[in-house]
């Protein structure tokens, strides 16, 4: 029987063991269709952005990943960009295509009725991929943004026919280690129908491709009020559920920090990861955020983001599951919901803080990073820093 002193050392080591990718194009600046706001310091290349992202790891130990977007993160030379980022710490994780920033996509990419943008749409992935080989990246990650704004438009099974054809190419390319991560988002930038808006409709497309195809959760991709944590149950039931792209959203596809809006939600999903042993980095779940920082300190952003992960999952880990399936099995409907919020009402805080000084870590990894001088550093030696990409 599990004892109280060994469940908190597995919770410990759970906890020190858990890794967060974060998106390269958090580091950059960002806004809205409204306006670009330009903050001193930030990355003028992918290089500079690799070394934000250390940064975050650097005072996380959570960290060790990051997910590149292309072409926003366009180098010569791929090789050296992963040695760049081996010798700070890190490597490199999913790599993003992008299928929404060319005139050519106007009526689709992958599903546009004319072959020859669809080839182009493919071919772009073939790049993709050669970037993972590149990098060592084992995540082709792929965010449809294709879909229509009127009635009549174009047909909708059609374009189903199309997508799935050009996916079955991409997913040929893929080498053996390579995975298709699949995202789905329920509305925008068109407005009638989306090609992939659902998760159903992304899972069958990976059904259709092969094991290696999983869908991607975008945590702020759903129409208010869907229940994530079933969406979660479900494709980990499935052994489908590829990663998680976190963030939050209080109206539409907000992207900001995860756990920000509704840190129930994040405790109620990650208490699925938990339950189902999806925690553990060989279930294959990547934890993503997909993220971008318009009005604050972008590194300070992310080293918060991954804190409220952390949080999130440490109250998930301390929920009693023993006791949890007795009242389940014994009809206690008052019980076992009480035994979630027992656990979601912990202060973890200063288990938290434990874990990160037994890692050598200090224990307020925000404290430690403002004290450390990079923000001011970097905006005295970073002049004219680039845009993200996103959110122009
Ligand atoms: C667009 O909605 C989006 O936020 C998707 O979630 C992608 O993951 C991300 O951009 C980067 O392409
Ligand atoms: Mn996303
Ligand atoms: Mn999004």
């Amino acid at each position: 029987m599990t004892t109280p002193a060994t469940a908190a050392n597995g919770v410990r080591d759970a906890l020190a063991a858990q890794t967060i990718e974060l998106p390269s194009w958090a580091f950059g600046n960002s806004g809205t269709r409204f306006k670009v706001f330009n903050q001193a310091g930030v990355p003028r290349d992918p290089y500079e952005k690799i070394a934000d992202v250390a940064q975050v790891h650097a005072y996380t130990g959570a960290a060790p990943r990051v997910s590149l977007h292309i072409p926003w993160d366009l180098v010569d030379d791929y090789d050296a960009l992963a040695t760049h980022a081996r010798d700070l710490g890190v490597s490199i994780g999913a790599i993003n295509s992008n299928l929404f920033q060319d005139d050519d996509y106007m009526l689709g990419s992958l599903t546009h009725p004319d072959a020859k943008v669809r080839a182009k749409a493919v071919k772009h992935h073939l790049d993709c991929i050669d970037v993972m080989r590149a990098t060592g990246s084992t995540d082709l990650k792929l965010w449809l943004p294709d879909g229509t704004n009127y009635p009549g438009q174009d047909d909708i099974r059609a374009r189903q026919d199309r997508l799935a054809d050009g996916l079955a190419e991409i997913y040929a390319a893929l080498d053996d280690n390579h995975r298709l991560l699949l995202e789905y988002k329920f509305f925008e930038p068109y407005f009638y129908t989306m090609d992939i808006p659902d998760w159903g409709t992304s899972l069958v497309h990976c059904l259709a491709l092969g094991e290696r195809a999983t869908v991607v959760l975008d945590t702020g991709h759903h129409a208010p009020n869907t229940n994530i944590e079933f969406i979660v149950a479900q494709l980990i039931r499935l052994g489908r559920l590829g990663a998680f792209d976190f963030n939050s959203r209080f109206y539409a596809d907000d992207d900001l920090m995860v756990g920000a809006a509704d840190p129930f939600q994040l405790f109620r999903i990650m208490n699925e990861i938990v339950g189902a042993d999806a925690l553990r980095a060989e279930s294959g779940v990547n934890f993503m955020l997909d993220q971008c920082h318009n009005i604050e300190p972008k590194i300070q952003a992310q080293i918060r983001s991954v804190m409220n992960v952390q949080e999130a999952t440490a109250k998930a880990l301390l929920v009693d599951r023993e006791a949890l399936k007795a009242a389940q099995t014994n009809g206690d409907v008052l019980g076992a919901n009480g035994l979630l919020m027992d656990a979601y009402n912990t202060d973890v805080r200063p288990l938290l803080a434990q874990v990160r000084e037994e890692q050598g870590l200090a224990a307020d990894p925000i404290a430690a990073y403002r004290a450390s001088g990079y923000g001011e550093k970097i905006i005295a030696e970073r002049v004219g820093g680039t845009q993200a990409g996103w959110g122009a």
